[in-house]
């Protein structure tokens, strides 16, 4: 088995002790960080196959889900090409009812290199703290919202209207998550979708130029 193989599978089994072990092993051996973040991601969609199957059940998921931000923790230096630009600062949170922060935290560091000044408001977090999070900072260009769950997707979308509604402006609104579509973005009036975090950062430096 090569090492990104060993990365793959230890991060389905959850084996947070060796994987950060693992994923600097493979470093070393040449791999690529882009394409060892992909073997994480890759796992966890057979995890959540898994799920889907009934063969595992949520305190495996969560196991997988620790194991995968050990490894993403490993690869950060390694990824981010920190832009000398200024873009602004960028609120970001998981929209409320919904615990996954992985997808969020790649989207974070992904922008974080792009240039955006990050706030990070975590996970379950309501269109109120959103908007709070809009007065308290200075310079708020982008606002972006992670949903995973397709029983979240009402959050995304009125936490998109809030933001509307609360008469702040300046800044624009992403959104995005894996059962987020642009045809949903579009229907709720978020300003971008992006499907991945690569394209995240693109979508959002041309949506605050
Ligand atoms: Co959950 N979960 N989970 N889970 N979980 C999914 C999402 C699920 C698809 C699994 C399945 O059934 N196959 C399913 C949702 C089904 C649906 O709604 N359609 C599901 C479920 C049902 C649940 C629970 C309800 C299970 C239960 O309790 N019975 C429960 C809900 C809890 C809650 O949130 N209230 C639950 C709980 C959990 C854990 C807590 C155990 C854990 C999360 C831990 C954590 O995040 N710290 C977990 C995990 C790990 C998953 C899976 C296995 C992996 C998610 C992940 O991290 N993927 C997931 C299955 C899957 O995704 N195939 C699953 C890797 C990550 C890199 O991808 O987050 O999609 P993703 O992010 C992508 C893009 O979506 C995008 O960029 C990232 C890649 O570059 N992106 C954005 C994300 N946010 C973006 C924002 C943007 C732009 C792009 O702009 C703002």
């Amino acid at each position: 088995m090569s090492k990104i193989e060993e990365v793959k599978s230890n991060v389905e089994a959850g084996k947070t002790k060796l994987i950060q072990g693992l994923v600097r092993e493979a470093l070393d051996e040449g791999y690529a960080a882009g394409d060892i973040l992909q073997a994480m991601i890759d796992a966890m969609g057979t995890v959540g196959d898994k799920f889907s199957a009934g063969t595992i059940f949520v305190p495996e998921m969560l196991i997988a889900a620790k194991a995968m931000s050990l490894g993403v923790g490993v690869l950060k230096p390694h990824m981010a090409e920190t832009s000398s630009v200024s873009l602004g600062t960028c609120i970001i949170g998981t929209v409320q009812g919904d615990l996954h922060d992985i997808g969020k935290n790649l989207v974070t560091m992904m922008l974080e290199s792009a240039g955006f000044t990050m706030i990070d408001l975590g996970v379950d977090v309501s269109p109120e703290k959103f908007i709070q999070a809009v007065k308290d900072n200075e310079n708020v260009k982008l606002v972006a919202c992670s949903g995973l769950l397709s029983t979240t997707m009402p959050a995304l979308q009125s936490t998109v209207a809030a933001l509307k509604e609360s008469g702040l402006t300046g800044f624009k609104t992403m959104v995005g998550g894996a059962p987020v579509t642009q045809e949903f973005a579009d229907k709720i009036g978020a300003d971008a979708y992006a499907p991945d975090a690569g394209s995240a950062a693109v979508k959002a430096k041309k949506l605050v130029a």
